[in-house]
């Protein structure tokens, strides 16, 4: 028996890898039943002789949209040019993969279409970022490694280059790359089955479609605050316990954004996610 991770499944089949090596693995007896449980990122048991897995073992993170198991850190990609970076959804995401309780990496491509980086604030924040050209090559050695050995998927919209960066990541991946306008062509039904690349340093990644629960309803609105951490970090010093840093007086992020001390871009981000939020449960009683 070895213990491998499912890289995907197809109908019945799981494709397992391990120790570097793939198997193509049907499900043993009663697990048959369970088979649509399963998701790629999921460590499993299997027979190699037989090639069949005989256990599932216990899963530390489920993420439904997409659909993978143990994902550790999820890659927001933003590019600087072509699409403009759309900030408003980069904090969105960076919201969703927090209360999903998981690390996000911020990386900014196509750094070779502008003259100048841009000033990154995100970084000063505390979020780990990336600037990358999936054209040249250039920093994407730092992205590399911060994959490595970890299970990763990456996140943005269409024609941010994801696909590119993944392909620069992990030669002989020929993931599929498309323009922008090709993309609407194809059309938005296209599904595509979630898939689970190794990485050459270990570690593995989805290029997923994309992080597509994009509401953020099953979000309470104090979290949303814990979301943001150069809010979080001053949220001690409101007069309120539970402060929304909106309405409320002798609030520490209203006096900070005043000194410019919260970046008054983030601030709308917040209040525009908090609007959204509480209408959402206003409808909801
Ligand atoms: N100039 C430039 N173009 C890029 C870069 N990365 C991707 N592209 C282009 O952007 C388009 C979308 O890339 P793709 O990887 O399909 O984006 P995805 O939808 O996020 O997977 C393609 O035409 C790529 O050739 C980059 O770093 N620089
Ligand atoms: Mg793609
Ligand atoms: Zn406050």
């Amino acid at each position: 028996m070895k213990t491998g991770v499912v890289l995907k499944r197809v109908g019945g089949f799981c494709h397992v890898l391990v120790d570097g090596q793939k198997y193509i693995c049907r499900l043993r007896g009663r697990l048959k039943l369970e088979v649509d449980m399963i998701l790629p990122g999921d460590r499993v048991r299997i027979n190699p002789e037989q090639q069949t897995v005989e256990e599932i073992l216990p899963r530390r993170v489920t993420l439904t949209r997409p659909p993978i198991a143990n994902v550790d850190q999820v890659v927001i990609v933003s590019s600087l040019s072509q699409p403009a970076p759309d900030w408003l959804f980069l904090d969105r995401l960076l919201v969703l993969v927090a209360a999903a309780g998981l690390d996000s990496l911020i990386c900014f491509n196509k750094l070779d279409l502008v003259d100048e980086p841009e000033d990154d604030l995100y970084a000063r924040l505390g979020y780990r970022t990336f600037s990358t050209s999936a054209t040249t090559g250039e920093g994407v050695g730092p992205l590399r490694e911060a994959l490595a050995g970890r299970t990763s998927c990456l996140a943005g919209s269409s024609g941010v280059g994801k696909s590119a960066l993944l392909n620069c990541i992990i030669p002989g991946a020929s993931l599929q790359v498309g323009s922008v306008s090709q993309r609407l062509q194809r059309g938005r039904h296209t599904t595509r089955s979630v898939e689970l690349l190794p990485l050459p340093k270990g570690g593995l990644v989805a290029d997923t479609p994309g992080f597509s629960r994009l509401s953020l309803n099953h979000v309470e609105p104090f979290s949303l605050g814990q979301c943001f951490p150069e809010m979080a970090a001053l949220a001690e010093g409101c007069q309120f316990t539970g402060c929304l840093h909106h309405q409320e007086p002798n609030c520490a992020v209203k006096e900070a954004l005043d000194r410019e001390e919260v970046d008054a871009r983030r601030y709308r981000s917040y209040l525009t996610l908090l609007q959204e939020i509480q209408r959402y449960q206003q409808r909801k009683y």
